[in-house]
């Protein structure tokens, strides 16, 4: 008997075309793939969706995939992860039970005392004996597993896999997320394998009453960070187990997304012109063709502005010879020039005319009225506008260009010549 185990698909996650692609046809090869190896069920706990409610396109090739792997008979298991879960409304993943596409795990009742007893599932072709709690938010997780009634579920006998969605503590990884874990102490013990999900890289660890803890990682992407790494050779996949009484094996198997190459300047130091001729430069060396190109710029440069360090330049070229997507992380760069060390003031006026005083003293404009004295009040005035909140009954669609036009007239900027 053969079940897999995937996590943190994040579908939806990408936001333009051709990676919205590639992360469809990796949910989708990864479902093929569960149906060719034959699996008797799925399981996924947590962040199968990015948004609790995600666009229709995600949602009709989602719909139609879990009703492919619904005909095939292959049972689907979840909880539902940090980025699926909504306190306020429902998931997409709540029709998709509806429908019986897939079966939610936590059969949870509140107890008199304070206490919350969890149900088994129990797998009709294996006889697997399934039950698990859901992500929930911050500081929460903790509290429910606090109030778990353990020792019906430790005593269970059979073969039982636990479903959770949160990090561990004393599980090692180099994923630099490692806030908001929880000790492993806190799970149930005893269940012969513990199918973990929120962590985006596959780890697979061993422990005394705690036989086999597994996250098999996200199959491509939920995080920036994530496509950085794939870039770097990180692999990415789904996890396949064989049992019977006991796990027999834990295998990951690897599924491929798409093809990288990465450009890394390190900014540290230097100014705009020599970074940008270094990007030129390394634009050169790079066959850029169906890949994705990450840029990744970052450090503290010496002087100028961040904005002078111009992709503009270089993804042009990237394009033209036929590079998919060109991903820009920009967001580690720094300048010295602009930083501010120290916000001065007494209140919150006071502050925001020093931080601006301070910074425009750096700046140069053509137009006389954006330099000193003038330049600061005219920041103010419209940093004033801009905080204007939504009012009673206005529509968005109102409030929008409300505030632009008051900010366009505050520049003296004629709305129809821009
Ligand atoms: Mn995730």
């Amino acid at each position: 008997m053969k079940f897999a185990h995937l996590s943190d698909i994040h579908l939806g996650f990408q936001k333009n075309e051709p990676l919205q692609k590639i992360e469809q046809q990796v949910f989708e090869n990864a479902m093929e793939k569960c149906i060719s190896l034959n699996v008797d069920f799925i399981l996924i706990p947590g962040d199968m969706f990015h948004v609790n409610i995600p666009e229709m396109r995600v949602q009709k090739y989602a719909f139609a995939m879990f009703r492919k792997i619904h005909d095939a008979g292959i049972p689907v298991y979840v909880v539902y992860g940090s980025h699926d879960f909504s306190p306020v409304s429902n998931s997409v993943i709540d029709l998709l039970v509806e429908t019986g596409y897939l079966t939610k795990v936590t059969r949870a009742t509140s107890k008199e005392d304070g206490s919350i007893s969890l149900e088994f599932i129990v797998d009709k072709n294996t006889g697997a004996k399934i039950t698990g709690l859901s992500g929930l938010k911050v500081g929460k997780d903790v509290e429910w597993y606090e109030k778990l009634e353990r020792t019906s579920l430790e005593d269970e006998s059979g073969f039982k896999i636990f479903l959770f969605h949160g990090g561990i503590a004393d599980m090692k990884t180099d994923s630099g997320m490692d806030g908001d874990q929880m000790p492993l102490s806190l799970l149930p013990k005893n269940f012969e394998y513990y199918a973990g999900g929120h962590m985006h890289k596959f780890n697979h660890q061993k422990f005394t009453d705690y036989e086999h803890v597994v996250y098999p990682g996200t199959p491509f992407a939920g995080y920036h960070q994530d496509l950085e790494e794939n870039a770097k050779g990180q692999k990415r996949g789904l996890v396949l187990v064989e049992f019977e009484d006991k796990v027999k094996s834990v295998e990951f198997i690897e599924l491929e997304n798409t093809q990288y190459e990465i450009i890394e300047v390190d900014a540290n130091n230097r100014r705009a012109e020599s970074i940008n001729s270094e990007l030129v430069e390394k634009t050169k060396e790079i066959d850029a063709a169906n890949k994705v190109v990450i840029i990744k710029v970052a450090g503290e440069m010496i002087s100028g502005k961040t904005a002078d360090v111009d992709i503009s330049l270089i993804r042009d070229k990237l394009n033209d010879s036929g590079s998919l997507v060109v991903n820009i992380a920009k967001n580690q760069l720094k300048s010295k020039e602009y930083s501010i060390t120290e916000a001065k003031g007494s209140n919150k006026e006071e502050v925001e005319t020093n931080v601006i005083a301070e910074n425009i003293g750096q700046l140069r404009f053509e137009q006389s009225i954006l330099n000193g004295e003038s330049g600061i009040k005219l920041a103010k005035r419209i940093l004033e506008e801009l905080s204007q909140g939504q009012l009673a009954n206005e529509k968005k669609n109102d409030y929008i260009p409300r505030v632009r036009d008051s900010v366009l007239a505050i520049l003296g900027v004629n709305k129809d010549d821009s």
